[in-house]
């Protein structure tokens, strides 16, 4: 089989078939072999004619069926894949076809799983209703912050802002991306004190209140600590998906701890950010999804982060979209946020989103409690209907910050 017997206009794709859309500039072929090339690399051709092909393989064949200009969708027989293996359908779909030398540039922009593979994985246990019961919050939107500065506060510290965060107004805190368990904060020593300031905060505010326990390392190791944060009275776990790999992800999910997964992305911009390259972010929420994270961080549009609002909305689609079944998972907005981009961001995500702020809390004018305030009092002003400009004559924590930040 040579690449152009991979393109098949009049192929319909079966129910079962995975369907992949990517995007592509060809070097030295023209685009309808190029798309051929894809189809074949990624499913049973290479770059010659083979003599050990049986025509039971040929049937194998992943089928180019639609090509507009360098747009190509892709049929895959499901048989190509092991069910539930994230990484051996990755390592098709995604895998050798982006060194191609024939091509420039190639980018996997969507992804549509059929019933079968999609129920081949677990998905997330809690999503959208699931985080909303255990957080008792039934329709606004949820206040996070992420503690700062993101490394160095020794576990004391780390704990009491963290405390401050609570009683200010924040509903979660969070651990950022990158502290796991240094010498400065041991990841044991700051689960027992952070929780324990949960709780004070809890009981003086009559607020439920989360903290998610960055448990991102080594396989075992995240295991460990995982069971550790339940052990102790968490009800959260934080994981930077990328980084750990889908398999870590896999096995720590599979594992069923009952835990809300909150999955941060670090590094996907390696990935996601050049337009013409790459993995799109949709389609990585859509693998996060399956796996079974129940929140995920989908950019912001107005924040410190690059997304377009067209690529933000289509990545909280891919979140919310019917996925044969599997729970919504809840939108984290992140990275350079402060009250006074409260309403824009209402206006892309709905109330469904967790709105996180690191330096948009902890950089108020008053410290953290009042940092806490001002985000809580702009989320009310929004649902309220007011201006947040109307709303701080009344309210001088938000005063202040709008004062500091404007949108
Ligand atoms: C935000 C932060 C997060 C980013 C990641 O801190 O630390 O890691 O949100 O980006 P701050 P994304 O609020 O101080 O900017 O959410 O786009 O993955
Ligand atoms: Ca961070």
């Amino acid at each position: 089989m040579k690449y152009i017997d991979f393109v098949d206009l009049s192929y319909s794709p079966k129910h079962s078939d995975l369907i992949c859309t990517f995007t592509f500039e060809p070097d030295g072929i023209g685009s309808t072999e190029a798309a051929g090339a894809i189809a074949a690399e990624s499913s049973v051709g290479t770059w010659t004619e083979l003599t050990t092909v049986k025509p039971y393989v040929e049937k194998l064949a992943a089928h180019v069926f639609s090509l507009e200009g360098t747009t190509a969708k892709i049929a895959y027989p499901i048989e190509l894949f092991e069910l539930g293996n994230m990484p051996n359908i990755l390592s098709s779909i995604a895998g050798n076809v982006f060194g191609l030398r024939a091509l420039r540039n190639l980018r996997l922009e969507d992804i549509t799983f059929s019933e079968e593979l999609a129920k081949s994985f677990i998905g997330p246990h809690f999503g959208i209703n699931g985080v909303r019961k255990l957080l008792n919050v039934a329709e606004r939107p949820l206040v996070g912050t992420i503690i700062k500065p993101k490394l160095g506060l020794k576990t004391v510290d780390h704990a009491r802002v963290a405390y401050e965060a609570w009683v200010g107004g924040c509903d979660i805190v969070k651990d950022d991306e990158n502290l796991s368990s240094q010498e400065f904060n041991p990841f044991e020593d700051r689960i027992v004190e952070t929780l324990e300031a949960r709780d004070q905060a809890e009981a003086e505010t009559g607020e439920k209140k989360v903290y998610m326990a960055n448990v991102t390392g080594e396989t075992d190791a995240m295991i460990k600590r995982a069971e550790f944060v339940k052990e102790h009275g968490g009800e959260y776990i934080m994981v930077d998906i990328l980084t750990c790999g889908w398999s870590a992800l896999q096995t720590l999910r599979d594992q069923d701890f009952r835990l809300v997964i909150h999955a941060h992305r670090a590094g996907h911009a390696a990935l996601t950010k050049n337009p013409k390259h790459g993995i799109s972010m949709k389609v990585i929420a859509t693998v996060a999804r399956l796996i079974g994270v129940d929140q995920l961080h989908v950019g912001t549009v107005v924040g410190k982060m690059s997304e377009t609002k067209a690529e933000v909305l289509e990545n909280i689609r891919a979140l919310k979209m019917g996925l044969h079944g599997h729970n919504k998972v809840m939108p984290v907005a992140s990275g350079g946020l402060h009250p006074s981009l409260v309403p824009a961001l209402i206006e892309t995500f709905g109330k469904d989103v967790v709105i996180q702020a690191g330096g948009g809390i902890h950089g108020h004018t008053d410290g953290t409690v009042a940092g806490a305030k001002a985000m809580r009092q702009a989320v009310d002003a929004v649902l309220k209907g007011e201006s947040l400009d109307e709303y701080a004559k009344s309210h001088k924590e938000l005063q202040k910050a709008l004062e500091l930040w404007r949108a």
